[in-house]
């Protein structure tokens, strides 16, 4: 049998919904981090009362988590009072001294788009106001610096129905503002486990080799929708460059805890957290409903972008991408 890239934690799921101290129905797709010595996570939690929240959990082992006494309560406003009704999929990049999020935003009467929050202590919290493209957009993730001297960040600007196909594109900006320059970076691979739609996982983290991204991958089977995980490699001045893209997933549904939820089949991810030992811990969320930690070695995952590749470069090889998507 081929080797797993990723093992997941024997004690999963380790956060859920119990956990918390309200009354929570849901938590999911959890940001990570490690801030101060302890590892951070924020994660989405719906209560009965209210709709998709942040709530941030803290550890000192990266493995046992203590979930705050409330959720975040002074999460920041649009600048035209526009009140969110549901926040979700928090990405968080430490650029410097500060932590960045980017996050799935609705307001009533507008389409999703990405948010923009900065912290430096996870305490007090500032918006980042975005120019206003009138692009529904979402699953966006930071590169941790700056390349060619402008900020970077995958995202995914959607057609009408989020059930449509959806590419996965990059962006760049100045100032976390204003995003440029929009292109497809990758799409679909018809009859792969991630044929239907592709967007960031999580924020990339820089190798030898290249930048790794962990990105979630949608099949559509007569019945259900699955999510699973998979990776690629990124030139390292260039990351709208793809070097090689992994053949097989790394990361699927198959416990009862990620096959059954609020989303069956469902594993996604916010996060990929590198140790100083070489282990990549993940937490993700599983079935929408609960949290899971895997952990692989950085190695076997740049091993895992290639696995295959030159037999299967004819099929998966990198074609130009073609835009699909009218981007700024
Ligand atoms: C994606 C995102 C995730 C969610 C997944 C499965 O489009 O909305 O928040 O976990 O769908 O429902």
């Amino acid at each position: 049998m081929k080797k797993r890239i990723f093992n997941k934690h024997s004690d999963n799921p380790i956060i859920t919904a119990a956990d918390l101290p309200e009354d929570i129905m849901y938590v999911l797709n959890p940001g990570a981090i490690k801030h101060n010595g302890e590892y951070i996570m924020m994660m989405d939690a719906a209560t009965t009362s209210t709709p998709i929240i942040f709530w941030l959990a803290r550890s000192q082992d990266g493995v046992n988590f203590k979930p705050d006494p409330a959720p975040i309560s002074n999460w920041p406003r649009w600048s035209d009072e526009q009140v969110e009704t549901c926040i979700y999929d928090p990405r968080i990049t430490k650029i410097d001294d500060e932590y960045i999020i980017m996050y799935a935003s609705h307001v009533l009467g507008r389409s999703v788009r990405t948010g923009v929050v900065r912290t430096i202590d996870f305490i007090n919290f500032e918006r980042i106001e975005q120019e206003d493209t009138q692009q529904t957009n979402r699953n966006s993730a930071l590169f941790p610096e700056k390349i060619n001297g402008q900020y970077v960040r995958f995202d995914r600007p959607m057609l009408d129905s989020a059930w449509d196909p959806s590419d996965m594109c990059i962006s760049y900006s100045h100032d976390l503002q204003h995003w440029r320059h929009s292109k497809t970076l990758m799409q679909p691979r018809s009859g792969c486990w991630d044929s239907h739609k592709i967007g960031a996982g999580a924020v990339p983290i820089k190798t030898d080799q290249g930048w790794l991204e962990i990105y979630h991958g949608v099949d559509k089977t007569a019945s259900t929708y699955i999510y699973r995980l998979g990776v690629m490699m990124l030139d390292l001045d260039d990351p709208s460059r793809i070097i090689s893209r992994g053949v097989c997933p790394v990361l699927w549904p198959e416990h009862d805890y990620e096959l059954d939820g609020r989303v069956t089949n469902t594993t996604f991810t916010a996060n990929a957290l590198l140790d100083g030992d070489g282990t990549v811990r993940m937490y993700y969320g599983a079935a929408d409903a609960c949290i899971g930690l895997a952990t692989a070695k950085i190695d076997d995952l740049i091993e895992a972008c290639f696995d295959q590749n030159d037999r299967l470069r004819a099929f998966f090889g990198n074609p130009e991408p073609v835009t699909r998507l009218k981007v700024v």
